[in-house]
């Protein structure tokens, strides 16, 4: 199956074939940036998102390419099922000319208007303003659009968070707040740093209205977030909805997560979110077994080619540093001559 261009691969989502797919293929290509780092063929560092890719599929299949969406630097997940190919999205990493953002961004920073993903952002909290200022444009312009930010439990306790939730409710923005609460902000469980179970009840400091899913759950997802966009289109203004999901792998590459509570990891992967996608589609009868297992090696298969194609892409040279940068010289106000 070829990979289409990213338009493409955005509508491919109306399908369920192509939904797990799609999973099956973050987690691909999640799996595959962690040994290509580990090997040392690429540099820095990364944040992985395999746990959690129920709701990147699940959030693109109910938004539209004119709507736009901010993510994390644990943003791969999003990146690609919004459409983004996996070929762009690895070259972006590997530093290549080709990848999304000219190969100056890196992992935390892809990008693709075309299909609506605004930039990926490292600072914790700093999509959410950029998400409800877009919503700001939509209301203004008269455009039924909608704006959702995607971030982590952690970067609820971040000002930005909060401000963004008070302007969005008392404008009543066309924004989708969506926490992907994945138990951890950065080393620490949340239960450390944050004073509340339910991190969707904040929204009642706003008097805005709050949804719980369980993110593992595609469809679930779906009906939560796709109600909320709904929505927001139609003038009913912001919503904040909270995605349980569960972080597979630890904060960055360099973290082998040792300090989870004994069995958790477990309990949590007992459930994980493609094996129940792959369940549900038999159940459903979109497939049987063997199809599915066909999707898996075809994804596997494609990816593998997609490494192949990246490292043999050409290097981003030095001077794409000097690009797309503003300056002005500099004036002297009431310099003495
Ligand atoms: C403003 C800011 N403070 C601190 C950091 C360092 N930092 C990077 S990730 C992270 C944890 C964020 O946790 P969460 O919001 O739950 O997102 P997750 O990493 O779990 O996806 C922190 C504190 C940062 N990037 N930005
Ligand atoms: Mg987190």
């Amino acid at each position: 199956m070829s990979q289409g261009t990213a338009l493409q691969r955005r509508a491919a989502l109306a399908d369920p074939v192509r939904r797990y797919e799609r999973m099956m293929e973050i987690r691909t290509v999640e799996d595959t940036i962690n040994e290509l780092f580990a090997s040392g063929a690429i540099h820095g560092t990364t944040h992985l998102c395999q746990g959690q890719e129920a709701v990147a599929v699940g959030l693109a299949s109910v938004t539209r390419p004119d709507d736009v969406v901010t993510a994390t630097y644990r943003g791969h997940g999003v990146a690609l099922a919004l459409g983004m190919t996996p070929l762009a999205l690895l070259a972006e990493i590997m530093g290549k000319m080709e990848g999304c953002a000219g190969g100056v961004g890196g992992s935390m920073h892809m990008s693709d208007p075309e299909i609506g993903l605004l930039p990926t952002f490292a600072i914790v909290g700093a999509g959410l303003p950029v998400a409800a200022g877009a919503a700001l444009a939509f209301q203004t312009r008269g455009e039924q659009r909608a704006a959702i930010a995607v971030f982590g439990d952690g970067a609820t306790n971040i000002g930005a968070f909060h401000e963004s939730l008070n302007l969005a409710a008392i404008w009543k923005l066309p924004v989708v707040f969506v926490i992907d609460n994945n138990v951890y902000g950065e080393y620490c469980r949340w239960n450390l740093t944050t004073p509340l179970e339910n991190l969707h009840q904040r929204a009642a400091s706003y008097a805005m209205p709050a949804s719980v899913v369980d993110g593992m759950d595609l469809d679930a997802v779906r009906g939560t977030v796709g109600a909320a966009v709904e929505r927001a289109r139609e003038g009913g203004g912001p919503t904040l909805v909270e995605a349980k999901t569960y972080r597979f792998a630890g904060h960055s590459r360099s973290d082998p997560a040792p300090y989870r509570p004994e069995g958790e990891f477990e309990s949590w992967r007992s459930r994980d979110p493609v094996a129940l996608a792959a369940r549900e589609l038999v159940r459903a009868g979109h497939a049987d077994e063997s199809g599915v297992q066909s999707i898996d090696e075809a994804v596997r298969a494609r990816i593998a080619a997609a490494v192949v194609r990246a490292v043999a892409l050409p290097a981003t040279g030095v001077e794409a540093m000097f690009r797309n940068v503003w300056t002005e010289p500099l004036r002297a106000v009431g310099t003495v001559r």
